[in-house]
């Protein structure tokens, strides 16, 4: 059924936050420059095979170069606010000594900021842990964590007298599950029980983080981004299906969420995986810290899924996103599971014959506002932790017309469709204070490497020239009139 705002003009409340994000990795480049050493994510381009066409960070937009070009282009899209992250290899390099080098740059790029009148929304960790601390165990270790307090100090000390907005984590599920779990990225390592000690320990890091900047900053804004799915079951009306989807939202959604929020791992949780040891890596005092309160619930959102415990007649095509892994159901084809849980057996993504992007995931608006109006009622709300959209985006193959331009009006559509999404949550009464468009520009997809473009603006490699989209003009004035236009 059409929402109340699916095509109207619609209005945003007047003090809402309009933004663009990024990510060290994927876009700065200067991979070797001033002191910068290997993360684990310039280790895993290298393996032959893991990243496609063999890409790699070494240069990709060279944003650690054209910083002040960027910042041009945010203030000409008329945002309020810029999220990126800090490469802790960049500062840390060797996970102990810092480097002066690493942390001027991002002094000057919070300086251009500023400048600019754009507000710095610092990301300090979007996944690219220093190859030095993954030697000594990675997210797996325990010691991580306190090295990520110490690292957190570290950019504070440098830049808190500039920076007041200060996110921990990017989506740890991805940290976590993607990296020791599926093996889909770095360090790439496949173990359920790697995976879930990853993910208590990236907590426990973010709680530990959360703890120090609030003594040194009691009036800096601090907040956590976590990636969300929207799980329902094929059929409602089928117990093993709901429970399905039970298990899907747990680890995806609530396995971070009941630890921060309230202080506790969900009980299903637990008991799912008992036979992997997640209760021996918990300690006494662990859920406390990482329960600290925080002011800002980063909300990424890309898609939710139909998922069953009986395979669909075939393997669904175009449901599994890269994230997926290989898997065979007991008597029927080898497929694609939607992705890597420590639990899996048995959760069958159904494609519901929704549009996809080109990542493959389906494009499904009404999610967002659901998972909001949630978010808000089960979390956030009585806790005064405000929302705000962090990631929120498509990728699309470019068509570039013959005079340069990019119209893309696919993805015009699936931001503006989100953006009604986001106005029924508000309507709905969820607390979302802004908006951040998942990419500024086209930059290093991970794994699938520089083929999945994300941009408000188009980046031609070869020449490292930037061209806004048609979606990024129309995002520009929705940014400086403060709401959506009516859908012709
Ligand atoms: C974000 O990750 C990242 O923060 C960002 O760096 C990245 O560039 C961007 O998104 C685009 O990928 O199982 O088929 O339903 C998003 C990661 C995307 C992980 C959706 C889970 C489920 C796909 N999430 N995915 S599927």
């Amino acid at each position: 059924a059409p929402t109340p705002n699916s095509s109207g003009r619609v209005e945003f409340p007047a003090d809402f936050l309009w933004g663009a994000a990024t990510a060290a990795f994927q876009i700065e480049g200067g991979g070797a420059e001033d002191g910068r050493q290997d993360s684990i994510w310039d280790v895993f381009c290298r393996i032959p095979g893991a990243v496609v066409n063999g890409d790699d960070g070494m240069v990709a937009c060279d944003h650690y170069h054209r910083y002040p070009q960027d910042v041009a282009l945010l203030k000409s899209l008329h945002l309020d606010s810029y999220r990126f992250s800090t490469s802790w290899a960049r500062v840390v390099p060797d996970g102990r000594t810092v480097n002066r080098a690493g942390l001027d740059f991002y002094s000057r790029l919070v300086d251009e900021l500023l400048e600019a009148d754009i507000l710095p929304w610092l990301t300090l960790y979007h996944w690219d842990l220093p190859q030095a601390l993954e030697e000594r165990g990675g997210w797996p270790n325990r010691d991580t964590a306190y090295r990520f307090a110490d690292y957190a100090v570290t950019m504070h000390e440098a830049l808190g007298d500039r920076v007041g907005v200060w996110t921990t984590f990017n989506e740890p599920w991805c940290s976590a599950f993607l990296g020791y779990t599926s093996g889909a990225h770095a360090p790439g390592k496949k173990s359920p029980e790697l995976g879930l000690a990853a993910a208590h320990h990236l907590l426990l890091a973010h709680g530990l983080g959360v703890n120090a900047l609030r003594e040194r900053a009691p009036e800096a804004t601090l907040g956590l981004t976590l990636n969300f799915t929207v799980s329902d079951p094929v059929d409602p009306t089928n117990p093993a299906d709901v429970d399905v989807a039970r298990r899907d939202d747990a680890m995806f959604n609530r396995i971070f969420l009941d630890p921060v929020f309230r202080g506790a791992y969900p009980q299903d949780i637990l008991d799912d995986t008992a036979h992997l040891g997640f209760a021996d890596v918990i300690q006494d005092g662990d859920l406390e810290i990482i329960s600290t309160p925080i002011d800002v619930l980063g909300v990424n959102y890309y898609n939710g899924g139909a998922v069953s415990a009986t395979p669909p007649a075939q393997a669904p095509q175009g449901t599994a996103g890269p994230d997926g892994e290989r898997t065979t159901a007991a008597d029927g084809p080898v497929w694609e599971t939607r992705s890597p849980n420590p639990v899996p057996d048995g959760i069958y993504p159904h494609s519901r014959g929704l549009p996809t992007t080109d990542m493959g995931w389906e494009v499904q608006p009404e999610g967002l506002t659901r998972l909001l109006l949630r978010l808000q009622e089960d979390y956030s709300g009585p806790r005064g932790t405000a929302l705000y959209i962090t990631e929120n985006g498509a990728a699309y193959p470019d068509v570039v017309q013959d005079d340069g331009s990019v119209d893309d009006q696919d993805r015009l559509a699936f931001v503006d469709a989100h953006l009604r999404a986001v106005k029924d949550a508000l309507d709905g009464g969820a607390d979302v204070r802004g908006y951040f468009a998942w990419s500024l520009m086209d930059n290093f997809e991970w794994a699938l490497g520089y083929s999945k473009r994300f941009g408000l603006t188009r980046v031609d490699y070869a020449t490292q020239e930037r061209t806004v989209k048609a979606s990024g003009r129309w995002y520009a004035a929705v940014a400086r009139d403060n709401a959506v236009p009516p859908r012709d």
